[in-house]
């Protein structure tokens, strides 16, 4: 390499470091003493860093393109990767929310990560088709809270019911929170919420805010994540992810964004992930928007969501029922035995079709 390459190089890693924010500038980061690792992560710990003093359990709850931030006893530090820990490799990737085996060497300014603890719980998804990979949005979270703008356009019902399988999938609790509700007409908002009842079933609580007009429902949000909880939101850029996490915050924290008029999208304003603490209550986590959220590998999360149909499925004559058209289809008896609802159906077969399809890519040899 030459002498001019070399210096160039340097002097990009300088200006990486450089705009990065102060972490003496961000505002409303959970304290260490209230995140809690299990007890399985303190154990891990213990073994790993048995009769080492500069070692430290951490929780990483901030990432700014991919620079983590991590909480612990000492307070807030900036760490990179221990070399063991290699920063491309996507299982030793870090995601906010993670514990992590901390080393604070005396008189630095910055940390290392030496190890990152088992996850309780991994809210991921699949980023890019089939040669794509498994991206963890954050970890060791209790709920995933799907948010969805109401107004503008009718709602997904097909984009909240894959959220759900990814937070099932996971071990993750589900709510659905619609937010915007001040352009939505009253009867649409109604069929709105008995639509996602119906897909979702009367478990899954429902909460409408419109947290940029006047408050309402953002009080039903801090109560789905109580102190202890751990909460993301996951929703498409525009959704009002930010706006709804001030109005919790109770002032202007997070950098919010206008939507284009012509199809009511974000601009993905958001581009750190991070944790914020509710004042009273638990920490939800801040991420960009998503634009797709592919399923692939997400069987167990299907059958968590869909149970009855899972349950019904396995009484098909055929093992690859499609559930549409087969003699001998246990699915569409327990249908008209109203089991579940036509709109859960529709939207289980719209799902577990395009899983089968992107198991077939991945692996032609695996049949679902
Ligand atoms: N009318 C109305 N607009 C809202 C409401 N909540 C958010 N908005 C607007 O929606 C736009 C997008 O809000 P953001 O909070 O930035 O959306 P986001 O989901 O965080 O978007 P990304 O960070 O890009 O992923 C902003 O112009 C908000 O003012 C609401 O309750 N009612
Ligand atoms: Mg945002």
């Amino acid at each position: 390499m030459s002498k001019r390459a070399h210096t160039v190089r340097k002097k990009g890693a300088d200006r990486a470091d450089a705009v990065l924010p102060a972490l003496s500038s961000l505002s409303d980061i959970p304290e260490f003493s209230v995140l809690t690792p299990s007890e399985r992560q303190r154990s891990a710990f213990g073994e790993m860093a048995a009769g080492e003093s500069d070692l430290h359990m951490g929780c990483v709850v901030r990432l700014d393109r991919g620079y983590p931030a991590v909480a612990w006893e000492g307070g807030l530090v900036r760490a990179e990767f221990s070399a063991g820990l290699t920063k491309g490799d996507a299982d030793s990737r870090v995601a906010v929310g993670d514990w992590v085996v901390l080393r604070v060497p005396e008189g630095h300014d910055k940390a290392q990560i030496e190890a990152i603890l088992p996850r309780e719980s991994d809210v991921a998804r699949w980023r890019g088709r089939a040669r794509g990979e498994r991206q963890t949005l954050a970890a060791n979270v209790d709920i995933v809270l799907v948010a969805q703008a109401l107004g503008a356009r009718r709602i997904s019902v097909d984009r909240i019911a894959r959220s759900a399988v990814i937070a099932a999938d996971c071990g993750a609790h589900v709510a659905v929170v619609f937010t915007k509700a001040d352009r939505a007409e009253a009867d649409v908002l109604e069929a709105d919420v008995a639509l996602v009842r119906a897909v979702l079933g009367p478990e899954v609580p429902v909460v409408v805010t419109s947290s940029a007009r006047d408050r309402a429902g953002v009080e039903d949000v801090r109560a789905l994540v109580p102190r202890g909880t751990i909460a993301i939101v996951l929703g498409e850029s525009g959704a009002g992810k930010s706006t709804l996490l001030n109005a919790l915050l109770g002032h202007e924290a997070l950098e919010t964004g206008a939507v284009r008029a012509r199809d009511d999208k974000g601009r993905h304003t958001t581009v750190a992930r991070r944790m914020v603490a509710l004042p009273g209550g638990g920490v939800i986590v801040d991420e960009p928007g998503l634009r797709s959220l592919p399923l692939v590998g997400h069987e167990r999360g299907l059958r968590l969501v869909f149970p009855r149909i899972a349950e019904a499925a396995l009484g098909c004559r055929f093992r690859d029922c499609t559930h549409t058209h087969e003699p001998g289809c246990a699915v569409r008896v327990a249908l008209a035995e109203r089991e579940f609802t036509p709109e859960s159906l529709d939207a289980y077969l719209a799902l577990a079709t395009e899983m089968r399809e992107s198991a077939a890519s991945l692996d032609p040899d695996i049949v679902l």
